[in-house]
């Protein structure tokens, strides 16, 4: 098995019980080849190459999803519309689903730790990152595909599986709460962020405002780039992967991620701030063909949300991640001490970005609606 290990997290998954989960799913470990695969900051993830089959394995971080059967439950009501929608050729992507183990069930269970195999798309690849105007249109007409898909679906059969998830007021109060526990030494190097932050109530207060009035839909909560698969024949997007945070939400949540993801200039991590800009290409492209995906069923509100969604994604993202530095890193996987407070740095200083262009964002966002 390869590794390149974060520090917070233990990979030392013994091969018993590997060996374990892998003999409910009909497997010996012998006949198996496992590695490490993607780079998610949850859960552990594998690719597992048998004689007959290539399929996902992932361990569920508990700490973070506390109810694991509520996640593995949504994954299947999500994959069974999903794959109801392409068999009636109403969803143009491929569904992924979550393999049964031999009792029949979506998980096992092995000594106390929760793992689920999932269909493995074989010819594709994911990327970090996008670079022409043309992936843009292909990764916004995708997430809205996926978006669009569940118009049928009530969102509210879904399980809550982290509660309050996107809802800024509450990462404000457990970054108050960071705050007030954490050591002098972490609250020191995170100083100059809190205050900015806690300058931004207007913002805060204009997101508070909106959601009133927004619809709730099912949204997907993780639409950054490296969610989507590409084929390796047409290099399109052939699948949305990563169903574990689709839940009710709203539509500026699944724009602005994906936006933060493809249109900054350097990774998420990167600490290289200078070197940060918005591609302003990217994002054309990307809000054309998202808005254009839902066919003009997007009311005034929703789409003037996604303005808003544009800079809450990164404000949000940074303000957990910096909660987590203050927590000492419980929920990340981080692999050096400050790591999550580079995080909190870039996302808060693309917020800053997107703030300074604003009259241009509005203008993309704005006129690409009124063509429609
Ligand atoms: C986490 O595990 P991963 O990388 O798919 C996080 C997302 C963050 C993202 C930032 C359940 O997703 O909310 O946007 O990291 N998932 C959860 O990279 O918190
Ligand atoms: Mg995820």
């Amino acid at each position: 098995m390869t590794s390149n290990l974060p520090q917070n997290i233990s990979h030392n998954i013994p091969h018993n019980i590997l060996s374990l989960v892998l003999a409910q799913y009909g497997y010996s470990q012998e006949q198996c080849k496992i590695s490490l695969l993607g780079n998610g900051l949850i859960n552990q993830t594998y690719l597992v190459k048998s004689h007959d089959k290539t399929f996902v394995l992932q361990c569920l971080n508990q700490q973070v999803f506390s109810a694991p059967e509520q996640v593995t439950d949504n994954v299947d009501l999500i994959s069974e519309h999903l794959l109801s929608q392409f068999s009636n050729k109403t969803y143009a992507l491929m569904p992924i689903w979550q393999l049964r183990a031999q009792n029949n069930k979506n998980h096992v269970n092995v000594q106390g730790q929760y793992w689920r195999a999932l269909h493995y798309i074989e010819d594709c690849y994911t990327l970090e990152s996008i670079t022409t105007p043309e992936q843009a249109s292909f990764v916004g007409n995708a997430f809205a595909q996926f978006t669009n898909a569940f118009d049928n679906f009530n969102s509210q059969k879904l399980a809550e599986i982290i509660p309050q998830f996107h809802h800024l007021p509450t990462r404000i109060t457990q970054l108050d709460r960071a705050i007030k526990t954490s050591k002098n030494s972490l609250l020191l190097k995170a100083k100059s962020n809190i205050e900015f932050i806690k300058s931004q109530k207007n913002f805060i207060d204009e997101i508070s405002a909106i959601t009133k009035n927004l619809p709730l839909r099912v949204t997907h909560n993780d639409t950054k780039i490296n969610n989507l698969l590409f084929s390796n024949k047409t290099n399109k997007p052939i699948a949305v992967v990563d169903l574990d945070t689709c839940m009710a939400g709203y539509l500026m949540h699944d724009f602005g991620d994906m936006v933060r993801s493809c249109c900054a200039s350097i990774a998420e991590d990167s600490a290289e701030l200078d070197k940060m800009s918005i591609n302003i290409d990217i994002l054309t492209a990307l809000t054309k063909a998202y808005i254009a995906g839902f066919n003009g069923a997007l009311a005034k509100i929703e789409i003037n949300s996604l303005l808003l969604g544009i800079k809450l994604m990164p404000l949000m993202l940074g303000i957990r991640f910096l909660t987590d530095f203050l927590n000492g890193d419980q929920y990340f996987k981080t692999r050096y001490a400050t790591h999550n407070l580079v995080r909190a740095n870039n996302q808060l200083h693309l917020y800053k970005l997107f703030c300074q262009q604003e009259d241009l964002l509005a203008e993309i966002v704005l006129s690409t609606s009124s063509t429609d």
